[in-house]
């Protein structure tokens, strides 16, 4: 597809930076560069060659005043990032130099860029499918080492050119199949069925192994959500912070300390953590600390893990079993916090709620932290997580998709099987193509493109 439109951003943050970059795309790229880029003798530029670094000023040619003084460069297509004609103006990094220049290249023919849309014709002038166009934003993103690996993965193509192996072969299953239908009284020959139903189970079986990959990466992109509850005061407060290893959430003696939620990010085994400290569960009539509850609950019912913090040195009583309630058929490890002091918690009673194995630790010595760190990287299952040679997916878009691929091929085999007619089984082969189309941007309806660029930022 060919835009006819010349869109412009500022690619770099918005504040005080050494440099500041002007990105324009389109058509009509160079010939605004040209308009508003003088030589350092301020003369018209005769020449722009490709891909060469030149230095100079960028001008508002009306008034023929100095903007700033900067180095540009020219990308012809399809050899840039968008795989049009690209200009790129590196200028000095502050707010109001970089407006004045944007504005001048707007008046000069260009429209202000959307967020992700440089990223967005890079996919719709095809030279990055989606996977890798979403890959470009987890690349800006990324927080962990493994985060970092995985982005870089998608966006070198590993999963690219392993999805199109796959959509070449069924490809190729289809036609030959469609060949066939122009012999209808014939139908497939056994031979040939086996054949198919073989090759077919082998790329079932490469979808499912993409598919595992799939809650791995959403882990190492994502990153997990830990929330922390307990009724006031058995120290949940004081876990963040022994966690965390800093004084991040007030902790004092008064039940009903915490209100609001308090999120710190953490890595654990270079997967990203957020980690919520919440509001203890109780009944009050306090109207903030009820609404400091309302979002502890919500947090409890969000989140993809649960810590349990009980008070060891307490019996359990009614609002640590208002609590355990609230616990089942969640994710959770159990907690039971001031180990330092004496223990007076019966265990049986909180056996009795088939939480697994709960971890002691005192947050005030630090003692016993380290271990139930342990337990948490088995529990989240994040311990070998990792990226390595295997195409990875990462969304939960890329996993419905997946799903959606694997059950029409064994509805395929299964019609097969069944002597279905030959059209009937190229339904089947076509709604495969067509989800494995969009995981790679072949077949993606334009609400889901919208929903993937708006998260971008604008110059991306
Ligand atoms: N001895 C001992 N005291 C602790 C430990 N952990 C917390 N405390 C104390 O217990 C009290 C309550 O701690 P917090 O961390 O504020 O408890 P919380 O669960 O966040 O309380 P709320 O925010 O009110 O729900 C404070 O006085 C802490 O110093 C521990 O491991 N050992
Ligand atoms: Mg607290």
């Amino acid at each position: 597809m060919n835009f006819t439109d010349t869109i412009a951003a500022i690619a770099t943050p918005i504040g005080e930076g050494g440099i500041g970059i002007i990105r324009i795309s389109g058509p009509k790229a160079l010939s605004i560069g040209r308009h508003i880029l003088r030589t350092p003798k301020s003369g018209l530029f005769s020449t722009i060659e490709p891909r060469r670094v030149y230095y100079g000023y960028v001008v508002d040619p009306e008034q023929e005043v100095t903007l700033d003084e900067v180095l540009f460069f020219y990308a012809p297509k399809p050899r840039s990032f968008t795989a049009e004609d690209v200009i790129e103006i590196q200028a000095h990094g502050g707010t109001l130099v970089l407006s004045k220049i944007l504005q001048q290249v707007l008046r000069s023919g260009a429209r202000l860029a959307e967020p992700g849309e440089f990223t967005m014709r890079a996919f719709i002038n095809g030279r990055i499918d989606l996977v890798q166009a979403e890959s470009v934003i987890d690349l800006i993103r990324a927080k962990t080492d493994k985060a970092h690996q995985l982005a870089l993965s998608q966006l070198n193509g590993r999963a690219t050119r392993y999805l199109q192996q796959i959509e070449s072969n069924l490809y190729q299953i289809l036609v030959n199949m469609e060949a066939l239908l122009d012999f209808p009284e014939e139908g497939i020959p056994d031979l040939e069925k086996a054949r198919i139903q073989t090759e077919i189970s082998q790329i079932i079986e490469k979808l499912q192994q993409m598919l595992a990959t799939v809650d791995e990466g959403r882990k190492i992109r994502e990153g997990i959500q830990i929330t922390i509850v307990g009724r006031p005061n058995v120290g949940k407060s004081s876990l963040l912070n022994a966690l965390s290893q800093e004084e991040k959430a007030i902790v004092t003696d008064i039940p009903g300390t915490t209100r609001d939620i308090v999120d710190v990010q953490l890595q654990l085994r270079g997967i990203p953590i957020v980690l919520n400290d919440t509001a203890g569960l109780r009944e009050t009539d306090n109207p903030i600390e009820q609404i400091g509850i309302q979002r502890a609950e919500q947090s409890l019912e969000q989140s993809q893990f649960i810590l349990a913090v009980f008070d060891i040195s307490q019996p359990l009583n009614d609002e640590d079993r208002f609590v355990l309630q609230r616990l089942e058929g969640k994710k959770v490890l159990v907690v039971l916090n001031k180990a330092d002091l004496q223990h007076r918690l019966s265990l049986d009673e909180l056996s009795g709620y088939h939480l697994g194995d709960p971890v002691l630790v005192s947050s005030l010595t630090g003692e016993g932290i380290e271990r139930l760190e342990q337990r948490l990287v088995e529990e989240i299952g994040v311990g070998n997580l990792q990226v390595d040679d295997r195409p990875m997916l990462s969304r939960l878009r890329h996993r419905n998709a997946l799903e959606t691929a694997i059950e029409a091929l064994q509805s395929f085999n299964f019609g097969l099987e069944q002597h279905q007619s030959e059209d009937l089984l190229a339904v089947d082969l076509r709604s495969a193509l067509s989800a494995i189309g969009e995981i790679t941007g072949k077949n993606v309806n334009e609400e889901v493109l919208h929903g993937i660029f708006a998260s971008f930022c604008i110059g991306k």
